[in-house]
């Protein structure tokens, strides 16, 4: 028919590079950029065929390549509730980018549709949104290209964070149910955030003043945009660096939450300044990390796992004040990486349960939907909170006995609002740190000495093929090439309080090495070791 004419001449204005095997990864399609056009106008058919799948619910797709350099971008496929595009799915979108001709591609179009038991003549619906990178603008138009030609509403949110677009996509889904995430705009989502900020500080100050590092990414406007919809009489005190979008090449450059976790160090621009509360965001602005430098002790990290274990202790104190501790499981997710002293202070000290998964938060989310109230973070500083429909009902209509635990509901509530249930969420992420410190009137310091981390080193390992590797126990034993595990263990056995593993990155070709143990040293030296075993 008309379609498959008009699918085929859109795809031939938009050839996908010869030569390059795809995969739809943990983070999508994530490459150089000039790679990327044609892989980005197959998502978009995948994406008109995923709405269609679902009963023509708004599909996002998110362009950007979160803490990669400049020249980097990516595609990814965001699913109606706002999470990560259901793993069955990942095969038939590499399936799609990897067809070797336009004829074939259309072919596989229609294949698919079928398999599925799609009408293509149904009503479909995707909305998208990119960072700043340049690349971005080209790759959506392509995008769009694949939309128009197969009959797909669309919707160009233009520049965003990751998570606003997660967060549109649940708006959209929802808009008018009582389920209804908030209003279908930007401005709906800044609206959102700032009045359920406004609630949970409950009246509390925050002291001093935030330094927000924004990796000279799409979260410094972002933030600039937020701030303004703050009450001055709040009083909150930020100050935003590193928000140049304007020069290109300083993405990510030696700044932002990424180079502070894997260089253990502040950001050299602005210079650092000693006992200043800081945090960074990443490219995309889904990651954050805080830091500050110690008059004493110099530069002190407070990463995923810390915000993962100050939201469990605080939420976990408000349920018991809300009088349902009873009836409220709350559980954390973390994954292999996280660092051994924070799942020591959940389960022994907080009284938590952990379960770990493998890396990627799309395994972290899935699990973490399994509690009423479920924290999950990965160590780089990606996570959220999620409440089951259960626990929110409990907050709201939950008969208060007295005013503390009026409070308490009230502050549960609103954390609801104010944490972006859909995907980790800087912005979200940081206020949500900052109620918190608000109300403990604790400092950065006050907060690091809930528990001291394990000394720990990462390392990144060149392999011949990354794919010889293969993990059981969420990525913390490996089960090929058969005897590596045994000689880890014997490695890891010579140290105290150690523990290490080789897993094959889910983004580049290499393996990573993860070890701590009770000195820097031992951790640095098992770390060697065990990269000598895989290499
Ligand atoms: C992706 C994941 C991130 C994970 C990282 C691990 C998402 C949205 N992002 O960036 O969570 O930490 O991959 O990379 O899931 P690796 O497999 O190369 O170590
Ligand atoms: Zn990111």
């Amino acid at each position: 028919d008309g379609r498959y004419q008009q699918i085929l001449e859109a795809s031939k204005r938009h050839p996908i590079v010869e030569g390059h095997v795809f995969k739809y990864g943990t983070a999508g399609f994530r490459m150089k950029a000039d790679l990327l056009e044609g892989v980005t106008f197959r998502v978009g058919l995948l994406s008109s065929i995923r709405s269609r799948k679902l009963n023509s619910q708004a599909i996002g797709v998110m362009i950007t390549a979160s803490h990669n350099p400049a020249a980097d971008n990516g595609v990814k496929i965001v699913d109606p509730m706002g999470e990560m595009l259901e793993q069955e799915w990942e095969s038939l979108a590499t399936a799609l980018v990897n067809a070797t001709s336009h004829e074939q591609l259309v072919e596989l179009y229609y294949k698919l549709a079928e398999m599925q038991k799609i009408d293509l003549k149904s009503p479909a619906k995707v909305i998208y949104g990119r960072d700043t990178r340049p690349s971005g603008h080209k790759l959506a138009s392509a995008l769009a290209d694949a939309l128009e030609a197969t009959g797909t509403e669309l919707v160009d949110y233009k520049i965003l964070t990751t998570p606003q677009l997660h967060y549109l996509v649940r708006a959209t889904n929802t808009e008018g149910l009582p389920s209804s995430y908030g209003v279908v705009s930007e401005t709906g989502y800044y609206d959102k955030l700032a009045k359920a900020f406004v609630k949970a500080m409950r009246g509390k100050r925050i002291s001093g003043q935030l330094v927000v590092d924004c990796a000279n990414g799409v979260g410094g406007p972002k933030l600039h945009e937020f701030l303004k919809h703050l009450p001055k009489e709040l009083g909150f005190d930020v100050k935003v660096v590193n928000d140049d979008v304007l020069r290109p090449e300083v993405l990510n450059l030696d700044c932002g939450a990424d180079f502070v976790k894997t260089k253990q160090r502040a950001p050299p621009n602005p210079k650092p300044q000693t006992g200043v509360r800081t945090c960074s965001f990443d490219g995309d602005a889904d990651r954050l990390i805080y830091y500050w430098i110690d008059p004493q002790s110099g530069f002190f990290m407070l990463d995923g796992d810390r915000i993962s274990s100050l939201a469990a202790s605080f939420l976990g104190d408000l349920v018991e004040r809300a009088g349902l501790k009873d009836y409220i499981r709350i559980g954390v997710v973390q994954t292999a990486y996280a660092n051994g002293a924070s799942t020591h202070y959940i389960t022994q000290h907080l009284k938590l349960d952990v379960i770990c998964t493998p890396t990627g938060v799309k395994h972290l989310h899935h699990v973490a939907q399994t509690f009423d109230i479920g924290v999950y973070f990965e160590a780089n500083g990606h996570g959220t909170v999620l409440f089951s429909p259960d626990a929110i009902t409990a907050f709201k209509n939950t008969e208060p006995q007295s005013p503390a635990q009026k409070d308490a509901l009230d502050t549960l509530s609103a954390f609801v609002a104010l944490i972006n249930q859909t995907v980790g969420d800087a912005l979200s992420d940081m206020l949500m740190v900052e109620v918190i410190l608000a109300h403990k009137n604790w400092t950065l310091r006050d907060w690091a000495m809930t528990y001291a981390d394990l000394p720990n080193r990462l390392v990144r390992v060149e392999v011949g093929n990354k794919d010889l590797f293969e993990t059981t126990d969420a990525e913390r034993r490996l089960s090929k090439p058969y005897g590596a595990q045994d000689e880890i263990d014997s490695e890891v056995r010579k140290y105290k309080d150690a523990r290490a593993f080789a897993r094959a990155s889910g983004t580049e070709n290499a393996c990573r090495v993860y070890a701590e143990a009770a000195t820097r040293s031992e951790a640095n030296e098992l770390a060697d070791r065990v990269a000598r075993i895989i290499e």
